[in-house]
């Protein structure tokens, strides 16, 4: 990955950093949600990838089509008027700059608070200036999105052998979850591609602070996952179906068997790319260590004790490749 120099037709990229496209990669384990044997298949992708494709979902064709409509509706709108929905502090319309501390993509979002009722002040203005139906294609899909994620929790907290089969999806059906939801568009960068042979980054390399992130997108393949060993691929778009990933959170309440996986987007050099994502959160006050089920005998955590409220905090005070969970884990500072 290289900071580009500066050729003068290219000032306005000089910031974002770039690097070459990657080939595709064919081993993203594909769970069929009605399968019998999907949970166990859940699990053994979590421990691998951090990252899983679900098909049979149940989630209607037509949440997806109608979201990815009206969202390309308000990216396309002129920048004055989506500007009156940002900047995004966390939550509105936010342009290239990520998070607060100086992080920059080829990007523009909406990021909103998961849970209708405590829509912030930004969400009411970018509803407020546009159509309803913008409003309740958001909600239907979310609400269709975190039933569905719940039902793969539950599948996950069955196959970890955990009494309470709601163990985890209960944080995010609790009123209180801090759950969030986002909506990216990313233009596409022909110039650069003609110029170096290289993709802006569109969303820096990173890991989800959350529990887990539902992640879909349009036909463009752009989402990139670091391996095991380090290498970068590229994940086949799919646009009929899901890609699920384990947050941070969650890699901490299985005590690190679960992978929390770095992922990053680049920018299209022909085509915009359009995704949503649902991030499910605990609320705020929950403690988050790992399930005594999941613990063999005699095994410790290898992480301090730390509510989701202390884990968010120092989230927004990191740059977006931090490793986040380093400050958090037992052997840090001792
Ligand atoms: C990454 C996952 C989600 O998109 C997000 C991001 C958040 C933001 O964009 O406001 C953060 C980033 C994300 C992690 C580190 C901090 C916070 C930007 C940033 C630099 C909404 C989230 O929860 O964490």
């Amino acid at each position: 990955m290289v900071v580009l120099s500066q050729p003068a037709a290219l000032n306005h990229f000089s910031l974002i950093k770039s690097c070459k496209p990657t080939s595709l990669f064919s081993g993203i384990p594909v769970v069929d949600l009605s399968d019998p044997d999907a949970k166990s298949q859940i699990i053994k992708a979590c421990k691998e990838y951090g990252l899983f494709k679900v098909v049979n979902h149940g989630v209607p064709l037509e949440f997806m089509t109608t979201l990815e409509a009206q969202a390309l509706k308000f990216f396309n709108l002129p920048e004055s008027e989506k500007d009156r929905a940002g900047p995004a502090d966390p939550f509105g319309y936010g342009s290239k700059r990520i998070g607060p501390n100086g992080d920059v993509g080829w990007i523009e979002y909406i990021l909103l608070n998961a849970n209708p009722e405590i829509i912030s002040h930004k969400s009411h203005s970018i509803f407020k200036n546009n159509p309803e139906i913008f409003r309740s294609a958001v909600e239907d899909y979310i609400s269709a999105v975190k039933k569905m994620t719940c039902e793969v929790l539950e599948m996950v907290a069955d196959a970890l052998g955990i009494d309470q089969r709601n163990a985890l999806s209960k944080l995010l059906r609790d009123e209180k979850s801090d759950s969030c939801f986002r909506l990216n568009y990313y233009p596409p960068c022909p110039e650069l591609q003609a110029l170096s042979g290289r993709n802006l980054i569109g969303f820096g390399e990173h890991t989800d602070p959350q529990i887990i992130s539902v992640l879909r997108s349009n036909n463009t393949a752009s989402l990139q996952i670091s391996l095991k060993d380090g290498t970068w691929v590229s994940v086949p778009p799919d646009q009929t179906s899901f890609f699920i990933n384990v947050g941070d959170c969650l890699q901490v309440m299985t005590n690190g068997r679960f992978k929390s996986v770095k992922h990053r987007v680049l920018a299209d050099t022909v085509s915009s790319r359009i995704s949503m994502i649902y991030f499910g959160g605990p609320p705020l006050n929950e403690k988050i260590t790992p399930l005594a089920s999941v613990m063999a005998e005699g095994e410790e955590s290898l992480y301090k004790e730390f509510t989701w409220s202390e884990y968010k905090k120092s989230a927004y005070k990191s740059r977006l490749a931090d490793y986040r969970l380093g400050l958090f884990e037992k052997s840090f500072g001792q």
